[in-house]
């Protein structure tokens, strides 16, 4: 029995490029060898329970609109029926995964307590559904940033007790990860910063976050948790400012707790537009650094400057997110996590469908595209050529060098380098056969 709330909505399929039926795959087609693997080994695509299920549709200036059968989402019947449409919904698109917050599953009912026991059973409601089914959770994670006790952070709060309750949370949140198999556990620290300089330490609230995050390795390792756990960059909203800026401030941040050997990035396409890079500027930093662990794939609205959390649907864009993460190996744990939502107008359930058929198929163009370019090799190749000489005894002698030594270098040989192409229109060109 279904709870009927896609009737008549069947599961999609991959039906090739030419396809002119709106709810079919025309690129996302799961068996597909690249590169040796599966695409959707490569992809691991994940719903994210928030924005589909639990979001009502509401802005800064208007309730909700989405009206679902489950709302409103205070009670343990609701909270099932939800999870029941989620599987679903899985079912239809073909999922792999999906990824949430403990109040995206539990109703929001009082005390640390009671919501504990709610998570429980609702977990455990999730997971006899899972059972039979070719599903995984991706990753878990704890919203400590809606309820009023959050609003001057949860680790980071200038209250200890405030501390102590973020730390229940993410033990209880931790645990369900475990029970549900999660392969992550993230943390987004959407109330980790301030809203004014004038009531804010910021070096204390930092080494308390360091010391929260310390003691959430500790727990992975004394559960024996297999996951990745996962930091969450994002600069500003709904903060002012949030001390998980970019991906270069989290590796510092982790650097300066000893964490970079635990802790990995999980990078969101329209966080890194809001710190004002572009999503593969944050995914090329952290694979620098050997973290790149996961991607919300999602995208903003260039003009509003808000998180809008969209669809993806930029092919270009997407191909070198994923042209990044094949380069650095593809993903581990990791995966693709649709953190996005339909527009609050895009009432109807098949809306719900067809926002995740469109991204996942602009994900596998992205792919596809990325995979050919990295066989084909043109840009590792021009890459190669512009530090060749680096790979040189000369290029080997001046790195290993001296100021001294190298400005007698200079006038002895009269050095007068001469400057060389970067191509760059060159290699844009290029990028365009393939996308
Ligand atoms: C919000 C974040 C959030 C995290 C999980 O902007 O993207 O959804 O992914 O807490
Ligand atoms: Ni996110
Ligand atoms: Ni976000």
């Amino acid at each position: 029995m279904t709870t009927g709330f896609f009737d008549g909505i069947d599961k999609v399929r991959y039906e090739g490029p030419d396809s002119d039926n709106p709810l079919a795959y025309r690129h996302y087609n799961p068996d597909e060898v690249i590169l040796g693997k599966r695409m959707e080994e490569h992809l691991r695509f994940a719903c994210a329970w928030w924005h589909s299920f639990a979001w009502e549709g509401g802005d800064p200036f208007g309730g909700l609109t989405f009206e679902r059968p489950w709302h409103p989402q205070d009670s343990m019947a609701n909270a099932k029926l939800k999870a029941d449409v989620a599987l679903e919904m899985f079912d239809i698109l073909g999922q792999p995964f999906f990824c949430w917050h403990d109040a995206d599953l539990r109703p929001e009912q009082g005390s640390y307590g009671e919501n504990l026991a709610t998570l429980d059973e609702i977990t455990d409601y999730i997971g006899a559904g899972m059972e039979g089914r070719d599903l995984g959770c991706l990753w878990g994670t704890a919203n400590m940033f809606s309820h009023r006790r959050w609003m001057a952070g949860a680790s980071t709060n200038p209250d200890p007790e405030v501390f102590a309750y973020a730390a229940a949370t993410v033990k209880g949140c931790m645990d369900a990860t475990m029970k549900l198999g999660g392969q992550n556990y993230v943390l987004w620290g959407g109330r980790e910063g301030y809203e004014t300089l004038l009531n804010t330490d910021m070096g204390q609230e930092l080494d308390h976050m360091g010391r929260f995050l310390s003691m959430v390795v500790d727990y992975k390792h004394k559960i024996g948790f297999k996951g990745t756990i996962l930091v969450e960059p994002k600069p500003q909203e709904p903060s002012k400012h949030q001390y998980d800026y970019d991906a270069a401030t989290c590796i510092g941040f982790l650097r300066k707790y000893g964490l970079e050997n635990e802790v990995k990035l999980n990078l969101e396409q329209g966080h890194a537009i809001l710190a004002g890079h572009s999503f593969e500027h944050e995914l090329a930093v952290a694979a620098s650094e050997g973290m790149l662990g996961s991607i919300d794939m999602n995208r903003n609205d260039y003009q509003s400057g808000w998180d809008t959390d969209q669809f993806p649907n930029n092919v270009p864009e997407v191909a070198l997110a994923y042209y990044h993460v094949l380069k650095a190996g593809g993903f581990d744990t990791g995966g693709t996590n649709f953190d996005a939502k339909l527009r609050r107008q895009s009432i109807d359930p098949v809306d719900l469908i067809a926002g995740h058929v469109g991204g996942m198929d602009v994900c596998a163009r992205g792919l596809k595209a990325a995979a050919a370019m990295l066989e084909d090799g043109g840009l590792e190749d021009a890459l190669a050529g512009r530090y060749a000489d680096w790979q040189t005894e000369r290029g080997q002698g001046i790195l290993a060098s001296d100021l001294e030594s190298l400005q007698a270098q200079v006038l002895r040989e009269g050095l007068d380098p001469q400057p060389r192409s970067g191509r760059q229109e060159r290699l844009e060109n290029y990028v365009n056969r393939f996308v």
